[in-house]
């Protein structure tokens, strides 16, 4: 059996990180690794610094047995054992949204834990949570079917939120990609959201998604007519955040299904992803399957 101690760990080693990563950013604000991702993508120094710094904490965690990472070709076993039966599996974007670290803008860090060895089904998430880097640092976690809000200053964790819900009046919607990249049917039920929230997009999915949470709304990157399965990947970023905005009472699609339910076959595979107010996800999945 999986020591489910060890998600406490886990959550608490993430809090004990986050100061860390921000410490290291003024240093390396425009540096580029001089490598690319496994999805194709330029790694900065600054993603590979946190990668570093999750990889080492999280991976000496009795109780977690395989870390993956969306700068890592493949997940890497750190204990004996399979994830499940022996031990959990962490599935990390240790620094979402670091092309936002020229400008200045926020960026996050995203974690699932699963208990199945990676990749894993969003079913299989025993926690998930995101750190939001912003004017201050926040951690938000789903776990046992609750949403809580913590701040985070010096290493520690500070509830400040819990039972977190989306609210019921929604507010803002965020959508990436080039409009005349979207397929026709999203780009008619864009044009319906536009006239009824207002726009918020601000190029990190954490801060992004942080901003349907706090005022409902939708926030989606979609299928694209250039890349039907959109940017974002299912494992480091679709899944954990359909865990936790599913747990605070909203809801996700790939454009079909929850984001939950979708077949992992590959760590790195994209999807498409929409999350928020459980209506405006119904509306696009209807508007998706005229
Ligand atoms: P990253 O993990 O390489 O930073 O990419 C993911 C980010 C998301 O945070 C954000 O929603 C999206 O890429 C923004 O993409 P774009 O710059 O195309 O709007
Ligand atoms: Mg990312």
């Amino acid at each position: 059996m999986a020591d489910y101690e060890a998600v406490d760990d886990v959550i608490e080693t993430v809090a004990a990180v986050a100061p860390d990563v921000r410490a290291g950013l003024p240093g390396r604000r425009l540096t580029e690794a001089g490598v690319e991702n496994p999805s194709g993508e330029t790694v900065t120094a600054a993603d590979v610094h946190a990668d570093e710094l999750f990889f080492e904490a999280l991976g000496a965690i009795d109780g977690v047995v395989e870390f993956a990472s969306e700068e890592r070709e493949a997940a890497v076993d750190v204990a004996d054992g399979t994830a499940g039966e022996d031990g959990l599996a962490v599935a990390i974007d240790p620094l979402d949204g670091s092309s936002n670290l020229a400008s200045n803008n926020a960026m996050g860090t995203i974690v699932g834990v699963a208990d199945a060895p990676l990749p894993a089904a969003g079913t299989d998430l025993v926690a998930a949570a995101y750190v939001l880097y912003g004017p201050i640092t926040t951690m938000t976690v789903a776990r046992e079917g609750t949403v809580t809000t913590y701040v985070i200053d010096g290493g520690e964790m500070t509830a400040v939120e819990e039972d977190v819900e989306l609210p019921d009046e929604p507010v803002v919607y965020g959508f990436g990609g080039r409009v005349p990249d979207w397929p026709d049917a999203f780009h008619d039920y864009a044009r319906e959201v536009e006239s009824e929230l207002k726009l918020r997009y601000g190029g990190a999915m954490v801060g992004d998604v942080n901003q349907v949470l706090s005022y409902g709304g939708i926030f989606a990157y979609p299928a694209l007519d250039s890349a039907p399965n959109g940017k974002l990947r299912l494992q480091f970023e679709g899944a954990p955040i359909a865990k936790i905005i599913e747990a605070a009472g909203g809801a996700s699609s790939d454009g079909e299904r929850s984001l939950l339910s979708v077949e992992p076959t590959d760590l790195h595979q994209r999807v498409p992803v929409h999350v928020g107010t459980a209506e405006y996800v119904e509306r696009l999945e209807a508007a998706l399957a005229d």
